[in-house]
């Protein structure tokens, strides 16, 4: 496989950009060698700066639930773009967009639109400040809720990758309010209630975790967050940006049937364009302004090309549910094709082969995980063309476009690369 182009262009990189790429997972520190250069999408496929083809597994990091270019994405983004870039002021179409959200979301009663899933989760805990008047937040080892200063404690995604302390940068009064406890340990937030029962305004976790790899809640965890947020007066915050859209229609939420008092949407919401968006209580969502005075503001917030991407997206997902079994079906099938030795988390059409024997159920025993192994595996699967989350804390996501050979060939390839890893 030629890759003289891609690794020009990282050498450029370098020179103009922090290790050469504008996010640090996406410089495949976590499995050696040079990241891929990408020149163009199409449906399942990504090819690169040197012309080769791979089935893509990442879909922009889960954005992509319906692939590259798909054709009534591309079609809403032109009609957006000939009506004009920006406006900074209202549009009969983000009120379409907001209105979807709630349709498929309904605990989302009120909502805000923001640009990426690190604003929304600022602004979802700044909210939820400012309306219990309490300043602790619980977060959970390994979940990633963006780089929000309060919340880059024991994060996960790309500071577990690369197996970063807590970040430089982040004054000490940030994070102090920041508790870290185990995914899955419903005792310890009890625990921490109990030690601190008027001071804690929010717990926010990923329903199901992507951002260690894909780890699902185990059975009664989530009830057991809601009923204790809800016996000391704290918020339950679901952070979707992963989740929304992807795991059901109605979000991890739905799959679960859980009503978080707040959730943060991102990623599948934008149908592949910079869109995020938090909302929740009717009551909660009032206090911003300028409804109330909890501020929160935005030049490009409701931006029209991704407003119409993501409604785009929003409304073909409301005409076809039957997509969901056609992903779960497919991903399924990626699912079964692990030997003994490797665990294999999936919900819906997010999923990881943890090169373990173990159950993986938070971030301690993710980290037990051989990331050599999986680096080779990584590596053997791309010689094969098959385009994988460059590191074992990452989930894969499949998307509609995936068809039924591109599955079988990537089973091929994954039971040739699993040899390989595996020795
Ligand atoms: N934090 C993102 C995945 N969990 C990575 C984003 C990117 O590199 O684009």
């Amino acid at each position: 496989m030629h890759t003289e182009q891609s690794q020009q262009l990282f050498e450029r990189a370098r020179l103009s950009i922090p290790g050469g790429v504008n996010s640090p997972v996406r410089a495949w520190r976590g499995v050696g060698g040079n990241p891929r250069f990408i020149a163009r999408g199409q449906g399942s496929r990504l090819f690169d700066a040197d012309g080769n083809e791979y089935i893509d597994y990442i879909g922009s990091w889960g954005p992509l639930l319906l692939g590259h270019r798909h054709p009534e994405i591309l079609a809403a983004l032109e009609e957006a773009m000939l009506r004009g870039t920006s406006f900074g002021a209202p549009t009969e179409q983000e009120v379409d967009l907001a209105e979807a959200v709630r349709a498929l979301v309904p605990s989302m009663e009120l909502v805000r639109l923001v640009n990426s899933g690190t604003e929304a989760t600022m602004s979802a805990l700044r909210v939820a400040r400012g309306f219990t008047g309490r300043d602790i937040t619980i977060k959970f080892e390994g979940c990633y809720h963006g780089h929000v200063d309060s919340l880059l404690v024991k994060a996960g995604s790309g500071v577990a990758t690369l197996g970063l302390p807590d970040s430089p940068g982040v004054p000490k009064g940030f994070s102090d309010t920041t508790m870290a406890l185990p995914f899955n340990d419903a005792q310890a937030v009890e625990d921490a209630f109990k030690a601190h029962p008027d001071k804690i305004a929010a717990v926010i976790v990923e329903p199901v975790c992507g951002n260690m790899g894909c780890i699902p809640p185990n059975p009664g965890y989530l009830e057991a967050l809601r009923e204790i947020t809800a016996r000391y007066g704290a918020l339950l915050i679901f952070d979707e940006v992963m989740t929304g859209f992807r795991v059901s229609p109605g979000g991890a939420q739905q799959l679960y049937g859980i009503k978080p008092d707040l959730t943060t949407l991102g990623k599948v919401v934008g149908g592949g364009l910079p869109i995020a968006v938090y909302g929740g209580r009717r009551d909660i969502m009032s206090h911003i302004a300028p409804s109330g005075p909890i501020y929160q503001a935005g030049t490009l917030s409701g931006n029209p090309l991704a407003v119409g991407a993501g409604l785009a997206m929003l409304r073909h997902i409301q005409s076809h549910p039957e997509i969901y079994e056609q992903l779960n079906a497919a991903t399924g099938r990626l699912a079964a094709c692990a030997p003994e030795s490797v665990t294999v988390n999936r919900i819906g059409s997010m999923m990881t082969w943890f090169f373990t024997d173990q159950p993986v159920t938070d971030w301690d025993s993710a980290k037990k995980c051989d990331t050599a192994k999986f680096g080779k595996f990584f590596h053997a699967m791309l010689e094969r063309g098959v385009y994988l989350p460059p590191s074992q804390f990452e989930a894969l996501f499949v998307s509609t476009a995936h068809s039924e050979a591109d599955i079988e060939r990537t089973v091929a390839a994954a039971k040739e690369s699993f040899a390989i890893a595996l020795g």
